[in-house]
């Protein structure tokens, strides 16, 4: 650093995390107020380092696209016309319409739509949330679209939602299996890859079962098994069939911490059904050949310990819980839960949600939302036990809201709907089946939203209320590996009219004459979320950006539960990991087995409309965006273009090279995209990455690329957002 810069800059210490599952540290240089450029981490080990796109956040915070002020529609409904109007004005008429309809129709015919922003404790969702429920409730969403099938599994076996182990502990493993699982692309906890990474170099084995051979498949050196997409659970079984019948499962582990192993093997057996989960019953449905499944059952039973680190990519299926409930038990039955180098298998994405536990306060609640209060749970909710979120019936699967705009009352929901407010969420190119949403969108009589940039959700607003970035507040977030505490540091003020979450849910619960809706300022709030957190000294906490947790090992779950059973039982109703679940037996649903079974996805090969549409698309995350964030940023769009994955014998037939621009098309909808014409992805598959921006040309097909024109707004019975099972015919585009 030269002197000139050191006087002139000064430095603001934050902590990035951008809804990736990254908590990453940055350095802000400001001078005259302005960001003149962004460091990341350095020094000694570990190091909590920015990608690329939290490096690249200058160009998001003075984008020249950013939404200055607060905008009110002025032509038809999704046209994307606005006009300029005040705070004032802009509030008082949410506000007017909150009320109307509350008095005309009821609270619960309001829909709060929320999502992820950024992952921190005060300025997110909740804000609104609470202004919402204390002016007469609303309706909120159950179903995490990341990991529904990967909660349903947790709580029904471990009785918790329950995560990995701190990211280090991969070195301990001997042999690691990285099921459905890509966090060269996904970050699902910072340093997750640079973990992987050191495997490699210290020698470790990686195999990686995936429709795709991943970044991080080859960064680590990994064998590939490819897999058809929704066909997993047959190969977990097939692997415990293996594991049983070779006698290489963990007895002592099996009797002393679980219940239900006889279920589970005489399911695999073939004892219950008649058909034994064989290595050869399940080549045919996965198109893994059966000597790699056994081979691979074996070398992961011997390796002990060996880390099944169970991606939620797959999970993201029809019936993705049997997928996961199937990984957890290939975990279990080996005996690798709660000790070093194994994993529980329950889900990769660890970020700030599960694993370590983390010592923060709540930050602004709800207080309770009248809409809810003694509703009745909804019908297959696993309640207790570690239960988080979602079991109320007056909530609204996430994906369900637009068949639930749609059909209200009439269609079996709670209410009839008439206006959603959004924060933090860009539902419209997010949820499955984008086309349906824009049906129900148009049904509304009113559309909230809070938001940085005109995204194709937002053009369906009615009133546009501009959100600031985290270099314009102050906040506070935890995450990574090893874990650690984050200060997210205000770095310049505001820019144009834009507001912190906090600001606007003021402003808004006075014009609705909310009294005590907030006593606390900004600062107030962070020193009360971290007051039994292991800060003691909030000051240098916040002037240092970080504080990292020295642990004297990597964190295990459940070690406690596995060295001390009669202490810490685990909080299932039987006390034990239940490979069998009554709960799940007493919902006496057929297509959500007590024990972890396969069952064919819709859209699937075999199903008659592959005829039409022949191909599996798969929608992922990738490292140039989050989601939807970032995809207007031009130093990320140099780093790769929207592209659909295809492999070279299914272009082949369909006469389509590299690079050639082709229609990729179902019954829900159509987009055109260049081809990336490879090997890496397995024959009847395609890819096309997840949140990239919808943009119609003016016959209605998407030139940006946004997944979910294509996807099913289908659920899963457990509540699977089932974003992975959709059929698609691809063809090359003539002219
Ligand atoms: N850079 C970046 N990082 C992110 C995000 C982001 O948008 N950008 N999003 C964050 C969030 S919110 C989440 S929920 C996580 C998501 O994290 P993941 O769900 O783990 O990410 P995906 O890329 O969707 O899927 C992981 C892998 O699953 C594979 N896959 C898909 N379907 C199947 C299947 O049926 N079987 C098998 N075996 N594999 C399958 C894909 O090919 C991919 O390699 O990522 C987080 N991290
Ligand atoms: N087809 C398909 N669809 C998917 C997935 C998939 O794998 N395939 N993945 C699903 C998953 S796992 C997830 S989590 C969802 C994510 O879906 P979303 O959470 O809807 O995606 P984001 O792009 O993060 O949307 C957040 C929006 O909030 C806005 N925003 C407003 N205020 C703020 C603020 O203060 N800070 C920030 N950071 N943003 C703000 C951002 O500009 C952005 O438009 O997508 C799901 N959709
Ligand atoms: S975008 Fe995600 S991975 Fe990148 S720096 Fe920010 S938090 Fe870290
Ligand atoms: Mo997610």
């Amino acid at each position: 650093m030269t002197s000139k810069t050191s006087v002139q800059d000064k430095v603001v210490m934050t902590t990035c995390n951008s809804h990736c599952g990254g908590t990453c540290i940055l350095k802000i240089h400001v001078r005259d107020g302005k960001v003149t450029r962004l460091e990341t981490d350095g020094g000694s080990d570990p190091q909590y380092r920015a990608c690329l796109k939290g490096r690249a956040y200058r160009q998001r915070v003075y984008a020249p696209d950013r939404l200055q002020y607060p905008l009110k529609r002025v032509g038809e409904r999704g046209k994307g016309q606005f006009k300029r109007v005040s705070w004032d004005e802009a509030l008082e008429t949410v506000a007017s319409e909150l009320n109307r309809v509350r008095d005309t129709y009821g609270p619960a015919s309001i829909l709060f739509l929320q999502s992820g922003g950024d992952v921190n404790w005060l300025h997110n969702y909740k804000v609104m949330d609470r202004v919402l429920c204390m002016n007469g409730g609303c309706t909120r969403t159950w179903g995490l679209v990341s990991y529904e099938g990967a909660l349903f599994s947790s709580i029904a076996t471990y009785g918790v939602a329950a995560a990995c182990h701190t990211r280090d502990d991969l070195l301990n493993s001997r042999f690691i299996l990285l099921w459905g699982c890509d966090p060269a692309n996904s970050a699902s906890t910072t340093n997750h890859m640079w973990y992987l990474s050191q495997a490699k170099e210290k020698g470790i084995k990686v195999v990686a079962v995936d429709p795709r051979y991943t970044d991080s498949a080859v960064a680590a050196g990994a064998r590939w098994v490819p897999i058809r997409p929704g066909t997993d659970t047959a190969m977990l079984l097939a692997m415990a069939y293996v594991i049983i019948t070779r006698n290489l499962h963990d007895k002592r582990f099996i009797d002393t911490y679980t219940l239900g192993f006889d279920q589970f093997s005489h399911h695999v057996l073939g004892k219950e059904d008649g058909i034994a989960k064989t290595p050869a019953w399940a080549a045919k449905i996965t198109g893994v050949n059966a000597t790699t499944i056994e081979s691979l059952a074996i070398e992961y039973a011997t390796n002990k310990p060996s880390a099944l680190v169970g991606g939620i990519g797959p999970g993201r299926t029809a019936f993705g819980e049997q997928y996961h409930r199937a990984a957890v038990a290939l975990s279990v039955i080996t005996g690798n839960i709660g000790i070093h180098g194994g994993d529980t298998a329950a889900r990769s994405w660890d970020s700030i949600y599960g694993g370590y536990p983390y010592q923060l306060g709540r930050g602004i609640s709800s207080g309770g939302n009248p809409v809810e209060d003694g509703a009745p749970p909804r019908p297959y909710a696993l309640t207790g036990g570690g239960a988080r979120m979602g079991t109320s019936g007056a909530r609204v699967h996430i994906t369900m809201v637009p068949d639930a705009i749609l059909k209200g009352k009439a269609g079996g929901y709670p209410a009839d709907y008439r206006l959603a407010y959004l924060v933090n969420i860009n539902y419209l190119n997010q949820t499955a089946n984008l086309n349906k949403t824009i049906e129900a969108f148009k049904k509304l009589e009113f559309i909230a939203v809070q938001e940085q940039f005109m995204t194709a959700t937002a053009k369906f607003a009615d009133i546009i209320l501009p959100t600031n970035t985290y270099f314009e507040r102050n906040d506070i977030t935890a995450g990574g590996a090893p874990p650690f505490y984050g200060a997210m540091n205000k770095a310049i003020e505001s820019l144009y009219e834009s507001k912190s979450h906090l600001e606007i849910g003021v402003a808004l619960a006075g014009k609705l004459g909310i009294k005590n809706f907030n006593e606390k300022s900004e600062g107030e709030w962070l020193r009360s979320i971290l007051k039994d957190s292991p800060i003691q000294d909030p000051e240098t906490f916040k002037k240092s950006g970080s504080f990292k947790v020295r642990l004297t090992e990597p964190y295990v779950l459940f070690k406690d539960q596995i060295e001390e059973p009669e202490k810490h039982p685990f909080p299932t109703p039987s006390g034990k990991i239940e490979l069998f679940s009554q709960r799940i037996a007493d919902m006496n649903h057929p297509l959500i087995p007590p024990v972890p079974k396969y069952i064919e996805t819709w859209e699937s090969p075999n199903d008659p409309l592959a005829r039409k549409y022949p191909l599996q698309l798969i929608t992922t995350h990738t490292k140039t965006r989050a989601h939807t964030q970032f995809d207007n940023i031009p130093w990320l769009k140099e780093v790769l273009t929207q592209k659909v994955s295809i492999n070279s014998l299914d272009a082949k037939s369909r006469k389509i090279k590299d690079g050639d621009h082709v229609r990729i098309f179902n019954d829900r909808g159509q987009m055109v995209l260049p081809a990336r014409v490879c090997e890496r992805i397995m024959p009847g598959v395609v890819e096309i990455p997840q949140g990239a921006w919808y943009e119609p040309d003016d016959k209605g097909v998407d030139r940006g690329g946004c997944a979910n024109v294509l996807t099913n707004d289908e659920i899963s019975p457990g509540g699977a957002f089932a974003s992975n099972t959709a059929l698609v015919q691809i063809e090359k585009v003539i002219n």
